[in-house]
């Protein structure tokens, strides 16, 4: 076996954290929370729209607007700090959650609402931010991930993927493939597990029997971390970290970030059905946006104007989202079958004679 650098043989259980959740800075040293107070007050103003805007999606279906949506709630300084980190060239693959990365990458709300909506399949205008669409097959999106990192690796390009994962992901055998390729070719790309506790209804007790899904990565040879994901800071500073080395061809990462899931799996799911009151009490208390606002207090960076700054654009935003969602045109459904393939395939055109059969029928 050829022999590199040494591999990383511990992964420390106890998650980074910067802000305890009362809002008092650790006593943590290896990481920094030292940022530009302009960037701190971006990332609040981030995590509040991110909220806001899951309510109004969430609203959006209730009123038949939208197919489906998957809340984010709870998990917005998981999302928001590990992207705002990022350079803009950098490659997101989410999964299906990842509302706060798609708003720190600039996707505009009414886009997000389109791939939810259905009417403009699989949000393609997210490609236009390097941001990858939406993937609902569980773990697909991590070999994507991989391999336009070594694309990037190839062309000689200094940017870095990051591949957004759940935990029930990690069970899937496409992640598998992801990370030991990942790591055999020191390919710049992170993996950024969002650990919220659950994958619908199983927990993740039932998910893993390793110590914690960041251990994993020891397997494949690879340094994984622990991350506390309701602490934007502590998000933003690891993966900082991890996006550093990856680019300076130091490899990959794979990050845990400790969460919660707030709300429901997706608007089709009734999670009293299988979880109880008290554990999600009990994650309410550790909710990242308040938290991160008795920081901002206690360090002289919040200001009433900033709130109001905040709920103006939260208010607008919403409007918006709802007018893009409303006023969205009707799809051509040719598009769906030749935006696949730069030809359209044998299969496809089949399938859209079908479908153009079935629509002629039902008219
Ligand atoms: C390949 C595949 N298998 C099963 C499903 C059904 N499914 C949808 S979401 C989900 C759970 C995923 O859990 P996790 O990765 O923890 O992400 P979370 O939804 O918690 O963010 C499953 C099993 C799917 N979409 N794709
Ligand atoms: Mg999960």
């Amino acid at each position: 076996m050829a022999e590199s650098s040494p591999k990383p043989m511990t992964v420390d259980l106890v998650p980074v954290q910067l802000v305890d959740p009362e809002g008092n800075p650790t006593a943590e040293r290896r990481y920094s929370r030292d940022l530009p107070e302009e960037t701190l007050c971006w990332l609040y103003e981030m995590m509040v729209l991110t909220r806001e805007l899951d309510i109004e999606f969430i609203n959006l279906k209730r009123q038949g607007e939208l197919a489906l949506f998957a809340s984010c709630r709870g998990q917005e300084a998981a999302q928001v700090g590990a992207t705002a980190c990022l350079r803009k060239t950098d490659w997101l693959f989410p999964q299906y959650r990842e509302l706060g990365a798609y708003l720190i990458r600039g996707i505009p709300p009414g886009h997000v609402g389109a791939a939810w909506r259905g009417t403009w399949h699989g949000g393609l205008e997210f490609t236009k931010k390097c941001c990858a669409p939406m993937s609902v097959p569980i773990g697909t999106q991590t070999l994507h991930a991989v391999g336009a990192a070594m694309a990037a690796q190839r062309l000689g390009e200094d940017s870095v993927t990051v591949a957004f994962l759940g935990d029930g992901a990690t069970s899937e055998g496409d992640v598998h493939e992801a990370l030991n390729f990942a790591a055999v070719f020191t390919t710049p790309c992170v993996f950024y597990v969002q650990n919220n506790q659950w994958a619908i209804s199983m927990p993740v007790s039932r998910q893993t029997a390793a110590a914690s899904i960041a251990h994993k990565a020891l397997g494949y040879g690879m340094p994984g971390i622990r991350v506390d994901g309701n602490d934007v800071l502590a998000c933003y500073t690891v993966m900082a970290e991890a996006a550093a080395r990856a680019r300076s061809g130091g490899g990959p990462t794979l990050i845990e970030a400790v969460t919660y899931r707030l709300g429901a799996h997706t608007t089709a799911d009734d999670p009293s059905r299988y979880r109880n009151q008290e554990e999600v009490d009990r994650w309410l208390a550790l909710d990242p946006i308040p938290r991160y606002r008795a920081y901002l207090q206690a360090q002289g960076v919040w200001s009433e104007r900033l709130e109001e700054r905040v709920a103006a654009r939260s208010k607008r935003t919403r409007a918006e989202l709802r007018d893009a969602v409303f006023g969205a045109p009707d799809f051509d459904i040719d598009d769906v079958f030749t935006t696949v393939f730069a030809e359209i395939t044998p299969g496809l055109q089949a399938q859209r004679q079908q479908l153009r059969a079935e629509l002629a029928r039902t008219e």
